[in-house]
């Protein structure tokens, strides 16, 4: 997958792409990161993106000429490209979004907003989707990128090493991750759940189901309503002491 990143500060994400699975992607060609920098594409001696609002008010604007030039030229390296300005007002991301973005075979031009956001005239005619990585507002849309190349690129074929990490993540499976634990066995007087060194794979995997819905009960309740279980589950979470409050009516899946 490609991403180009469209930023007047792109050696702001020089570091991130340095560093563990994404560095691994990057050198094994699962995928490309272009950065591009806004700033080569102002028209004026003094190479200026952003300019003062119309109206007047607080703050400044980033200019449309030398965003259409960048994103143009990105376009023009792309057979199939989707356009995604980063703005509090876009579409909330989350682990759906990033898999359908990871399912795309466009390449992602992701546009960092700085300032006060981009003109408007940017966004209705050369941008395909606003996203939000959430209800706070940033200084710069490039970390908001990076949460966007990090969360699709850990979802591509082949990039996390064992084939079912993904699949097996907190959000993947609508609830939460089941808790985890590694050596030594007891830690300051805190065992490790024996079941989990039982190697009796059906207990651990009903035990780590179980442990999951109790966690996801606990801490994001809000999840649970959107989970469809089967009557063999339930018994499963019953057998483990996890009641959620209905006997397989209306929630059992078929
Ligand atoms: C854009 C600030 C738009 C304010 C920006 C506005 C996010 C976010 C973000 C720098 C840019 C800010 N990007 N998710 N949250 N005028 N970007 O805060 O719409 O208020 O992705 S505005």
């Amino acid at each position: 997958m490609r991403f180009h990143v469209l930023t007047i500060f792109p050696e702001f994400l020089e570091s991130p792409l340095k560093e563990g699975i994404i560095r691994r992607a990057l050198q094994g060609g699962s995928i490309e990161v272009h950065l591009s920098n806004i700033r080569d594409f102002a028209l004026d001696k003094h190479s200026m993106t952003d300019d003062r609002p119309f109206g007047g008010g607080e703050g400044m604007v980033m200019k449309p000429e030398p965003l259409a030039a960048a994103i143009r030229k990105a376009r023009a390296q792309c057979a199939d490209s989707h356009v995604v300005l980063l703005s509090p007002q876009g579409r909330k991301y989350d682990q759906d979004v990033a898999a359908e973005l990871a399912r795309s075979e466009k390449d992602l031009i992701l546009v960092c907003g700085r300032y006060e956001g981009v003109d408007e005239r940017i966004r209705q005619n050369f941008i395909d989707e606003e996203i939000s990585i959430g209800d706070y507002i940033l200084t710069g849309g490039e970390l908001a990128a990076m949460v966007i190349i990090d969360s699709v690129t850990r979802l591509l074929p082949g990039v996390l090493g064992c084939a079912g990490s993904a699949e097996y993540d907190t959000f993947s499976r609508g609830g939460l991750k089941f808790p985890q634990y590694t050596r030594p066995s007891v830690f300051e007087g805190h065992p490790v759940p024996e079941v989990l060194l039982s190697g009796d794979h059906e207990k651990i995997s009903n035990w780590r189901f179980a442990a999951a819905v109790q966690m996801t009960k606990e801490k994001r309740p809000d999840l649970l309503a959107d989970m469809a279980f089967s009557n063999e589950q339930l018994q499963v979470l019953a057998d483990h002491g996890v009641f959620l409050g209905y006997t397989g009516t209306g929630k059992e899946k078929n």
